[in-house]
């Protein structure tokens, strides 16, 4: 028996440490490590999975290539081979923009930055600008605090008020809930906004069901009472706020009654939310990511963070716009990409990467390389994404199975587990980061991400571009930003987890904001016109509202991380679950347990109804990740709608109707 520290590699909120047990030479558990102050011992369902998926009989462990419909074992050797002859003939004929490298955060350990700097060797390929996640809220931060910044979580235990905007917390967070369920023994109160009922292990104080995209009228109608009702900091507004008086006229037209109307909320539930988070504070908000996949996403971020402004909830012990942490992760680690290794370069849109990629010329995309990212299922807008797959003459992907992405492919290339190659892994979600060692053999011919991208960089002949470095030489470079707080290799070695120096109890503390006022731009116009602030039957493609008269919403799996892990997870039910309330069943003629197709003006998926009050009337809900190939391809439906900053994918601007399959 051995034991080692190690931290989850995957990219949520929690990131929990771990204590990883072997024995003969195999993983036999994974726990918690007590040593992290906030997943305390505790994992999630995920951990194990990571296990169950390294020993899978689904694992892929040679480098696999396609022969008519199936697959063939073949060596690294003849698999390099293939692949540099391949990449030399298209840098010849077409340059290297013709290759597109494709990848995500399936994995958050940084040494996976490595596939980057090859292709910035190789002399720069088409990559994605913006992004699946979190760009639009992470734009609006900027705009309004100028950066991202979070308080450290346990400052939660200081708030009188919890506002959780669209964070689906037991599911995507789940170790946040010991915290809440502190401040509600301390008295406190927890306010819930979204669409869907979360599954919280107490009653809410307060719950609004808003409806999908309304949160920016919501927040200006909250404004509106707290502005009405002087419920404001004024002091804090007059010192640290540029664009008041900008906001009382944006804000003035905007009363509950109008604001009601809108949101599917009562003026009453608005007046008393307003309330108590202008009178019951410190009141700290944490926003999820699903409240801004919307047209007007960014918009809405910045609504919500106009409250916490002008209540002084900013920078402020208990208070917070708590968004993310990627300023201190962007801070603190060094970049080993390489982007100043390219040449030419060339950037698509991420949300529109299908109808992109199929129209790009000069030169178009002739072969596509996917790392750490299953773009075939998370993608939206299924149909274009499959056609560009179609399309390119070579494909390859680097996973440990044959993902829907895979299966696209013509090389597969079987990576390492975190347990089979050492890493450092770091998270723009919360602050802690940690060295990660290699605890076993990697299973078969399984080899990590860096030795690929390096050993690739040598057969290439531009391994003097690439650097020819040890992975301890990356590994140093990667905290060298660390090295002035007295952090070094040995030391995060030793320590295994730490956390982010930068960090401070509190965000903006020190009311120094970069903007460039130096205060908290707060949003005073743009809420007219197109992709505002979106309003009931309004989201999506009006014009086909008869035809589609239901709203799509595909969010995150507990069970998962995306698609990874759905593979393991199967069992009887072979539909996907389309969740949907009763009234919408009546007024839609499906019922419960009925086998259904889902279908927007894009695509159609099969499903089996659930019928459930969590959801509001006029809303289905089919969890997004799972596999085309096991039944499921929930982005088929999707749109590539960008949302209006931050370039992020509006998946949940999405209409949709329900038929029975028979
Ligand atoms: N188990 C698990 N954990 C994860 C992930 C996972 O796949 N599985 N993914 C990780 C990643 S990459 C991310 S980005 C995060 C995402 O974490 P979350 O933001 O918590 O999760 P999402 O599923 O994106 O959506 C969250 C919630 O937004 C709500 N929502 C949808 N539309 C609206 C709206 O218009 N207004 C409001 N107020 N709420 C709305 C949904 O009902 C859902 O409860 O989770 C991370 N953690
Ligand atoms: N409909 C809908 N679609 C969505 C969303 C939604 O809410 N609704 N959410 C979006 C969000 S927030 C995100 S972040 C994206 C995520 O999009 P992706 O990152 O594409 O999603 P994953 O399913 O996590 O796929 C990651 C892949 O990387 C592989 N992988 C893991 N570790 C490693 C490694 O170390 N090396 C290599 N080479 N591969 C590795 C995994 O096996 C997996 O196949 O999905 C987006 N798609
Ligand atoms: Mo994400």
């Amino acid at each position: 028996m051995a034991y080692y520290k190690s931290m989850c590699p995957l990219d949520c909120f929690d990131s929990c440490a771990w204590r990883v047990e072997t024995s003969n030479g195999k993983i036999v558990k994974v726990s918690g490590d007590m040593d992290h102050p906030f997943t305390k011992g505790k994992v999630c369902p995920k951990a194990k999975k990571q296990i169950e998926r390294m020993y899978s009989p689904d694992r892929v462990l040679y480098p696999l290539r396609k022969v008519g419909s199936g697959w063939q074992k073949v060596s690294w050797d003849d698999a390099f081979e293939l692949i540099c002859h391949k990449l030399t003939n298209i840098a010849e004929e077409s340059g290297t923009t013709a290759v597109l490298h494709n990848f995500d955060s399936g994995s958050n350990g940084m040494l996976n930055e490595l596939d980057r700097r090859f292709f910035n060797a190789y002399g720069g390929v088409t990559t994605t600008h913006g992004s699946l996640c979190w760009g639009a809220g992470k734009a609006a931060q900027t705009m309004d605090f100028g950066g991202c910044r979070a308080h450290r979580w346990d400052e939660v235990l200081n708030s009188k008020v919890v506002v959780l905007w669209g964070r689906n917390v037991p599911a995507t967070n789940r170790h946040l809930l010991p915290l809440l369920q502190d401040v509600k023994r301390n008295g406190g109160k927890v306010v819930v906004i979204n669409p869907v009922r979360i599954q919280l292990p107490f009653e809410p104080d307060l719950f609004l069901p808003v409806q999908p995209g309304a949160d920016g009228v919501l927040a200006l109608a909250v404004g509106h009472v707290l502005c009405r009702e002087r419920w404001l900091d004024l002091s804090f507004i007059s010192e640290h706020v540029d664009g008041f008086e900008g906001y009382l006229e944006l804000i003035k037209e905007i009363t509950p009654d109008k604001a009601a109307r809108i949101t599917g909320i009562s003026a009453d539930l608005i007046e008393k939310f307003a309330a108590i988070y202008g009178k019951g504070g410190p009141a700290s908000i944490f926003f999820g990511y699903g409240m801004q996949r919307y047209s007007n996403g960014g918009q809405a971020v910045r609504a919500i963070d106009a409250l916490a402004a002008i209540t002084g909830n900013v920078g402020k012990r208990g208070g917070g716009a708590n968004y993310s942490y990627a300023d201190y992760k962007s801070e603190m680690f060094g970049d080993i990409s390489g982007d100043e290794l390219a040449v030419s370069k060339r950037h698509i849109s991420y949300p529109r990467w299908g109808e992109e990629v199929l129209n790009l010329d000069s030169p178009p995309i002739r072969a596509i390389f996917v790392t750490r990212s299953n773009p075939v299922t998370q993608l939206p807008d299924t149909t274009k994404v499959k056609e560009v797959f179609k399309k390119a003459e070579f494909v390859v992907t680097v996973d440990f199975t044959l993902t829907d992405t895979a299966e696209e492919s013509d090389i597969v290339l079987p990576c390492a587990t975190i347990f089979e190659t050492e890493n450092i892994v770091a998270n723009g979600m919360n602050q802690y980061f940690a060295y990660t060692p290699k605890v076993v053999e990697p299973l078969g011919d399984s080899r990590s991400d860096a030795w690929i991208f390096s050993e690739l960089a040598k057969r290439m002949g531009l391994i003097n571009r690439f650097g020819s470095f040890t992975t301890e030489q990356w590994m140093e470079e990667l905290i060298k930003p660390l090295n002035k707080y007295d952090v070094n290799l040995s030391i995060l070695k030793e320590n295994g987890i730490m956390e982010n120096p930068i960090i401070t109890d509190i965000a903006w503390e020190d009311k120094k904001f970069p903007t460039s006022s130096g205060k908290v731009n707060i949003l005073t116009n743009n809420f007219s016109g197109q992709n505002s602030l979106g309003s009931v039957g309004e989201i999506g493609d009006k014009t086909v509202k008869n035809e589609f008269p239901l709203i799509l919403l595909t969010p995150h799996s507990s069970e998962r991380l995306h698609s990874q892990f759905h593979n393991l997870q199967l069992n009887d039910q072979v539909r996907m679950p389309v969740l949907a309330h009763p009234e919408t069943a009546i007024k839609h003629g499906f019922a419960n347990g009925q086998n259904v197709i889902v279908e927007s003006p894009r695509g159609q998926v099969q499903g089996s109804v659930k019928l459930t009050e969590k959801v509001l009337p006029g809303v289905v809900l089919i969890e997004s990740g799972w596999w085309i190939k096991f039944g499921g391809g929930v982005n088929f439906l999707t749109p590539n709608t960008e949302s209006d900053i931050g370039l992020t994918s509006a998946y949940y601007d999405c209409r949709c109707n329900i038929k029975k399959d028979i």
